[in-house]
This record gives structure tokens, C-alpha cells and sequence, in this order.
């Protein structure tokens, strides 16, 4: 970047450069942000008549993602590349200095009255140490691909140390038990030297027996040479897992190791952690704080269940009663509105031995504990909470899990507590990561702690993060954005937390812990309009009159002038960030929509006094203002009802029947499982290009992208994407058939918990390998937690003793 800068202040730009200054200085704000930076930029171009991206000016803004300015200098903050950062003072005379991360945290404290040097150094978070024993990967496009990476890794250490690493995967595989019954290898094989002796002889053995001979039926002439159950149902199976390790230990490469780790079993037990929402399968869906995590989860659940007894079969595990356990975890909710989230446990429909397992939180308040506390309230309940828990699991699986997965903040730190006592495999799968979603939640964190407790909320974010053995995303940008946009684990990399501390390097985000594994969608409720075979006719008519006739002012406002007008129709959690309310607006401001549509909402309560959430309450009233505001009665429903997902998979089919559209507004939107749904059922979906909608829909091939802060430009597109199927009755069906595909080719659950077994099989291993290396990293961790995270959270405890 000090090239790129060098070289606009030696050429005739330099000019430019002072002009533009210029402009930035007139701005009120003091720290500029890229939409910032970009529209006074183009405002600059505008007023200059200046190319925008072609001159060596318009290249530097490119990599511009913050402007900082103080009295005299500016401070800028360039993004040259993915994952990277270079931060630069640029003087009054135009001088340029790079300034450090020090520096760049201190100047951002003093910007808001936070710098008092006087007062001492404040602490510094740097986890960099920790990964220097660890693998790291080099080219950020690699990043998210950690466990292809890792294999190549391990494979060639087998190759270059085959001595120690040999050792250890010997020793990995006499590991293995089920229920006390030991798999794969047993005494009879005492080193490493006879398991490749006897690996040769029993693939010998094995190649003479007809290959779909059970295993039964040879298992005791196996036993005699060493190989316990575990390697397959049939004497074909048998041969190919042998063969396999059998290559691995000749010829090491990291396809052999990832298909042999890959059938190793395992994994027999899983817990997910999903603790702080109403975690139920019926009723609890759009509630506050309550959406895509537990639709997520439960479907996670359903389709590991099923795969890890593919898998049990497939490893002849059969005659051994092996029978696989998943036990999603979240809290007790004794207060639970009619939901059976005050049950303590619950069997997950349609599965042979998935649970949910509620445990409640210890009674400190009757008025919090008894009832739903918000996310952002969570953090005093956490440990206890996890400590209660980790004696109902050992319970319910008669022993230890074998992989802990968390979700969201508070289930990755239960995840993370859970994990260190039992020594468990932890994944992490963030969800959202607030910190990005909310604009300088960390330098005004004080100011906010009132009603959003950031502090808290970061500090478990940094704790489980680098704690996790993986962490699995729904997206690459989820880690490290795009060119130009940072990502929301890259937001974690290096920032100030005014008066509390600076993180210098919060996490390593070339780490192979990394991996990206989108969601699928839940296939039997959300399908193609055109599957009428699999439609309901009466649920069809029911949902049909629910959508656009019904009259019942107690779920549903307004009736509409003209019901066969095209659908327009959108359905989220009334939050802020969901965005709504914009939607409402941009429809309210658009007569050409209005001719051409209505406006079908499907989104949280329709009154406030039904709402326990602070932002679902604002939201309401400011739907209700633009409703009058626009006129818009007659032309929009807005319907409060909780659907069931057979209910909700039968709306959007409706809407798909009318050859409606779908709109994904957000203001952000992490991953955004509503635009899977819509996809699938047939609907041509506008989603917003702030997050992971961006890789999940391909523009103008299967959906379309919108900036919904643009409220013209968004109804510009649906405008002109709905001229286009008046002219061309067939777009809207071409448009449709490509959303389909799309989510059928790229978005499946059998995909997800393939690659999610897979990972957490070569990360056990892995683990198991190199345990020792992270015990400094574990301990400076449970530092961060017993010094900062919990003091804080008592605080919250004690302030909600008097609520
Ligand atoms: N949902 C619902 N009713 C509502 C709002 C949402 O059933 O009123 C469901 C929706 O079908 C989807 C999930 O909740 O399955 C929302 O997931 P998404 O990832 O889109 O957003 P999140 O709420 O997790 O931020
Ligand atoms: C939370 C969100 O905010 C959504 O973007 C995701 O789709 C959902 O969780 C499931 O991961």
C-alpha cells in the first residue's frame, strides 16, 4: 500500500488528494466507514468530474476501509488484500507514516474520550503466540478449506517422520471403544511393526471370502489376528478399509488419510449446544432471539442421527447394539407460553435417538430464571449452567460424548466449558457473530453495555473461538469477507475495547481450524410449488385464505383491495437488523411496486404489548407509522402467527403459486436459511448483498442481489424484474427452475453432516496428536474467563437479583 500511496502523491493526483482531504474534513463525522468513505468519494468525483476506480486516487479508496481523522492528521486503514491489514498516517504536509496496531487502538480510544495513558497501559489480548506450533495456511483463498489442508499436512508428516506419527496413529486406533466393547484393534497387535504385519494378513484373509460375506461370520478368525469390529459389515468392506490403512502406512498421501480417518467410528455420542432460545420444535419459531439457530440445529440433528447409524452399519457395527445418541442441549424454560420448553426432555421428531435436553438454570431470580432471557442477558447463567449439564449428559449417554458442538456465543462457551472438563472434540459454529452486526458495538461498548453487554458478549466470542478445535461456517465470508468487505471473524482480529482492554491479535484466520459447511434445508417441508403430488389440497386452501382473505385482527392486519395482485412477500424475526420495517418502507415509496404488488409480511407480533423484546417493539410501532405514513392500507398484510415448518413450507409454495417473489431484506444477514427455503419452493428470491446471500445466490442467474439501504435502486430491481415476466411469461419460471437447482445442487444436509463427521474424525485425530501443544493456549484462555468474563457476568447477576 505505501507504494500505491507514494505513488498518487508523486503524480498529478497528489492535487486530488488534497481536495479530497479537503471534503473529508468538511464531513461531521470524525471516523469514516467504507459506505462512508465511498459516497464522499463519489460525491468528490461527482463535483470534480473524476473517474472514479481509474485513477490511482479511486485504486487507494478501493483499499480504504476506515478513515480515521484527528485534529491535524488522518489516519487511514487499508484492507490490501483478504484478511490483511495496513494502517497509515497521512500528515497536513502530506507526509505518510505506517503506524502500528498500538497505535491504530490507542487513537481509536482517544476518539472516544477513552485514552488515558496516564493511567497505565491497558491490557493487550494476543492470541498470535499460540498458533506458532500450529500449521498455518498461506493463500487467503485457501482459508475455510482447514481440514483439506490439515490431511495434506498430517500426510506428510507420516511421510517425512513416519516413525513418530506411525506411533501415533497406532495409538489413536487402539483408542477406540464402544460402550466399554473395543473396536478395531485389540491386544494381539502390541506395536506398530505387527499392525503392518497384520494388516497384510488379514487383507489376505479377507480376499478369499466371497465379498458380501457378513462380517459376523469371520469377526472371530479377525479377533485372532488383532482387528476388532469397526472395519466393515462385509468381507469386501473389511478388505477396502485394510487396504486402505494398509496404503497409508507404505504410502502416506492426504486422500488415503482422509478416507481412512473418515471411516474410523468415532463418533457415537453428540451433544449441541443451543442454549439461550426457546429451543422446541413447535411454536417457538420467529419469537424474538428464536429463528434459524434452532431450525438449524434440529435439522443438524436429524441428519447426524441418521448418518451416524449409515455409518455404524457400514463399520459392521450392527450385531454390537450400537446405537448412535445426539443430545441437543439449551435451557429449561419453566415459564414456557404454551411451548413444551419447560419439558426436560424431548424426543426429536421422526428420529430413533435424538433428544433435546433441557436443563434448567440454577435458581438466582425466579423473575429472570423462570422465564425467556434475551440473548443479550444470558452471561451470568453460563457456567453454572454448564456445570449442571455436563452431569445430565453423562447421565443420559452413560459417559462421555465424543463431540461437542456449540452454537451461537453462549452455546460455544458452554460448548467450550463442557469440552475442557470432559476433554471432548469442540466445533463452533458462530450463527452470527454480533460484532459486525452491530456498527461499533466494540467502541461504544461501554455506552451499550446497559442493554447489549458487548463486554461479555466479545470476550466469550475470543475465548470460545480460539478454544475450538474446529470451527465450522456457513459461508467464506462468514471468516474473511470479500474484497472489500471485512469478515465477521476477521472483525475479531485486531480492535479496541476502550477501558477494558486492546486485542492485538484475536485469532488466527489462516488457521486450519476453519471450515466452511453451508446448511442444508429441511427437504419434506420445504419443496418445489410444482410437487403437487406432495401438496395438501386443504392445507393449500387453508393457507391460501390465511395469506391474502382471512379476517382475524388478532394475527393478521389489514385486507387487502386487490388480492390477486402478485405477492411480494417476506417473513423474518421483527429485529432491526432483519429490516422489515425498510422493506415496508421501500413499498410505501414506490407506486410502481404498488401497482404491480402487494406487500405480504410474515414477521413477529402485531402488538407491542405482546412483546417482551425491546427491538421487536420498536419495530412494531415503526411498521404501524410507515403503514399510515404511506398509505399503504389495502395494499399490505402484516401477519403475526407462529407457523409450523409444514405450515411455513405450504406459504411460500402459495406465494410460488402466484408467481410471487420472495424479498430477504436485511440490513445484514449472516447465512439466511428463509432464502434456501424460498429458493427451494420455486421462488424468485431479492436478497440483501450484505453477508452470506451473496454466495449463496448467484446474481441474476438464480435471485438477485439488493442493497437495502437503496431503497429506489431495490424497488428499481423487483420493478424491472417483474416488467421483464410481463413481457416474457417464461422468466418467472426460467428465474424459479435456476433457484431450485441451486439449492438442490449446493445446499443438502446429507452434504453438510458428511463433511461435518468427517472433520470432526480428522480433528479428533488431530487433536489426539498434538494435545500437549495446546494446553498454554487452553490456560491463558481459562485466565481470560476466570479474570474478565466471569467478574463481569456476576455483575449482570447481581443487577438481575433486583429486577
Ligand atoms: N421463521 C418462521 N417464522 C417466522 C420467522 C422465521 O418460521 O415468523 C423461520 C424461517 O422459516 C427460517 C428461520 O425461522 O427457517 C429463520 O432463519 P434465518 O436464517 O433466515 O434467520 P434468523 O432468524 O436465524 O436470523
Ligand atoms: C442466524 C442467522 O442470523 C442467520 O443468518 C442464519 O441463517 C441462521 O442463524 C442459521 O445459521
Amino acid at each position: 500500500m505505501s507504494e500505491l500511496i507514494h505513488a498518487v502523491l508523486n503524480s498529478e493526483e497528489k492535487s486530488d488528494l488534497r481536495s479530497f482531504i479537503s471534503e473529508l474534513r468538511s464531513q461531521e463525522k470524525g471516523y469514516l466507514l467504507r459506505n462512508d468513505i465511498l459516497n464522499v468519494y463519489s460525491e468528490f468525483c461527482s463535483k470534480h468530474q473524476k473517474e472514479q476506480p481509474f485513477s490511482l486516487l479511486g485504486k487507494l479508496i478501493y483499499y480504504t476501509q476506515e478513515i480515521i481523522q484527528d485534529s491535524t492528521n488522518l489516519c487511514f486503514i487499508f484492507r490490501p488484500k483478504i484478511a490483511s491489514q495496513e494502517v497509515y498516517r497521512l500528515t497536513e504536509d502530506l507526509s505518510v507514516e505506517s503506524i502500528s496496531v498500538d497505535e491504530l487502538l490507542d487513537l481509536r480510544d482517544r476518539l472516544v474520550n477513552r485514552f488515558h495513558p496516564q493511567e497505565g497501559d491497558l491490557l493487550e489480548l494476543d492470541f498470535g503466540p499460540f498458533y506458532d506450533y500450529t500449521p498455518t495456511i498461506r493463500d487467503p483463498k485457501n482459508i475455510g478449506k482447514g481440514v483439506q489442508y490439515l490431511n495434506r499436512y498430517l500426510s506428510s508428516k507420516l511421510f517425512q517422520d513416519p516413525k513418530e506419527w506411525l506411533e501415533g496413529l497406532f495409538n489413536f486406533l487402539r483408542l477406540h471403544q464402544y460402550n466399554g466393547i473395543q473396536l478395531l484393534i485389540n491386544n494381539n497387535i502390541q506395536t506398530q511393526q505387527q499392525l503392518s504385519e497384520q494388516v497384510k494378513k488379514a487383507i489376505g484373509f479377507v480376499s478369499d471370502r466371497p465379498s458380501d460375506e457378513p462380517y459376523e461370520e469371520f469377526r472371530f478368525q479377525l479377533q485372532m489376528m488383532g482387528f476388532e469390529p469397526g472395519w466393515g459389515n462385509t468381507a469386501s468392506r473389511v478388505r477396502e478399509s485394510l487396504e486402505i490403512l494398509d496404503e497409508l502406512i507404505d504410502s502416506p498421501d492426504p486422500q488415503t488419510l482422509e478416507a481412512f480417518i473418515s471411516r474410523i467410528p468415532m463418533i457415537f455420542k453428540i451433544v449441541l449446544v443451543s442454549a439461550h432460545g426457546w429451543f422446541g420444535q413447535e411454536g417457538v419459531l420467529g419469537r424474538p432471539d428464536t429463528g434459524g439457530q434452532v431450525v438449524y440445529v434440529l435439522d443438524q440433528a436429524k441428519t447426524l442421527e441418521q448418518q451416524l447409524q449409515e455409518d455404524a452399519i457400514l463399520a459392521g457395527l450392527e450385531k454390537l447394539n450400537v446405537e448412535p445418541k445426539v443430545i441437543i442441549l439449551s435451557r429449561l424454560i419453566p415459564n414456557s407460553d404454551g411451548t413444551l420448553c419447560n419439558q426436560r426432555l424431548e424426543k426429536v421428531h421422526g428420529t430413533e435417538n435424538a433428544w433435546i435436553l433441557r436443563v434448567p438454570l440454577r435458581e438466582f431470580n425466579p423473575n429472570m430464571t423462570q422465564n425467556w432471557i434475551s440473548r443479550f442477558e444470558f452471561w451470568p447463567y453460563l457456567e453454572t449452567f454448564a456445570i449442571d449439564s455436563e452431569k445430565e449428559l453423562l447421565a443420559e449417554f452413560q459417559g462421555k460424548p465424543d463431540l461437542i458442538v456449540g452454537n451461537y456465543t453462549d452455546g460455544n462457551l458452554v460448548a467450550f466449558l463442557l469440552a475442557r472438563r470432559l476433554k471432548v472434540t469442540q466445533c463452533n459454529i458462530a450463527h452470527a457473530l454480533e460484532k459486525s452486526k452491530y456498527l461499533f458495538s466494540n467502541l461504544y461498548w461501554n455506552d451499550l453495555e446497559d442493554k447489549y453487554h458487548f463486554s461479555l458478549q466479545f470476550t466469550a466470542d475470543l475465548i470460545a473461538m480460539n478454544a475450538a478445535n474446529f470451527i465450522i461456517s456457513s459461508t467464506y465470508q462468514e471468516i474473511v469477507g470479500t474484497p472489500d468487505s471485512v469478515g465477521q471473524y476477521e472483525s475479531y482480529k485486531c480492535f479496541t475495547m476502550p477501558d477494558l482492554y486492546h486485542v492485538v491479535n484475536g485469532i488466527e484466520l489462516f488457521s486450519p481450524k476453519f471450515n466452511v459447511v453451508p446448511p442444508g434445508v429441511n427437504e419434506n417441508a420445504y419443496f418445489p410449488y410444482t410437487r403437487h403430488e406432495d401438496r395438501v389440497e386443504s392445507d393449500r386452501l387453508r393457507i391460501e385464505e390465511m395469506l391474502f382473505t382471512l379476517d382475524d385482527s388478532s394475527q393478521i392486519f389489514g385486507k387487502l383491495d386487490d388480492p390477486n395482485k402478485r405477492p411480494l412477500f417476506s417473513m423474518a424475526r421483527l429485529d432491526r437488523i432483519k429490516n422489515m420495517t425498510g422493506l415496508a418502507e421501500c413499498f410505501g415509496k414506490s407506486p410502481e411496486l404498488q401497482e404491480h404488488f402487494n406487500l405480504i409480511l410474515i414477521a413477529g407480533k402485531l402488538r407491542v404489548e405482546e412483546s417482551g423484546d425491546n427491538e421487536e417493539r420498536d419495530e412494531i410501532i415503526k411498521l404501524y407509522n410507515i403503514i399510515e405514513q404511506y398509505n399503504l392500507q389495502g395494499k399490505i398484510r402484516w401477519l403475526g402467527v407462529r407457523l409450523s415448518k409444514g405450515q411455513s413450507g405450504e406459504v411460500y409454495r402459495v406465494i410460488a403459486d402466484h408467481q410471487g417473489v420472495f424479498v430477504q431484506p436485511a440490513l445484514f444477514e449472516a447465512f439466511g436459511l428463509t432464502i434456501l427455503e424460498a429458493m427451494i419452493s420455486g421462488l424468485p428470491t431479492f436478497a440483501t448483498q450484505f453477508g452470506g446471500p451473496l454466495e449463496i445466490i448467484q446474481n441474476k442467474v438464480n435471485g438477485f442481489y439488493i442493497n437495502p439501504t437503496n431503497l429506489e435502486e431495490t424497488a428499481d430491481k423487483i420493478i424491472e424484474f417483474v416488467l421483464k415476466c410481463e413481457q416474457n411469461p417464461n422468466y418467472w419460471n426460467e428465474v424459479s427452475q435456476q433457484a431450485i437447482n441451486r439449492v438442490y445442487s449446493t445446499y443438502t444436509w446429507k452434504i453438510h453432516t458428511t463433511k461435518l463427521l468427517s472433520l470432526a474424525r480428522i480433528y479428533g485425530f488431530w487433536n489426539f496428536n498434538s494435545k500437549e501443544n495446546r494446553e498454554d493456549l487452553l490456560r491463558y484462555i481459562e485466565t481470560l474467563f476466570y479474570l474478565i468474563y466471569k467478574p463481569r457476568a456476576q455483575a449482570i447477576l447481581e443487577e438481575h437479583k433486583h429486577r
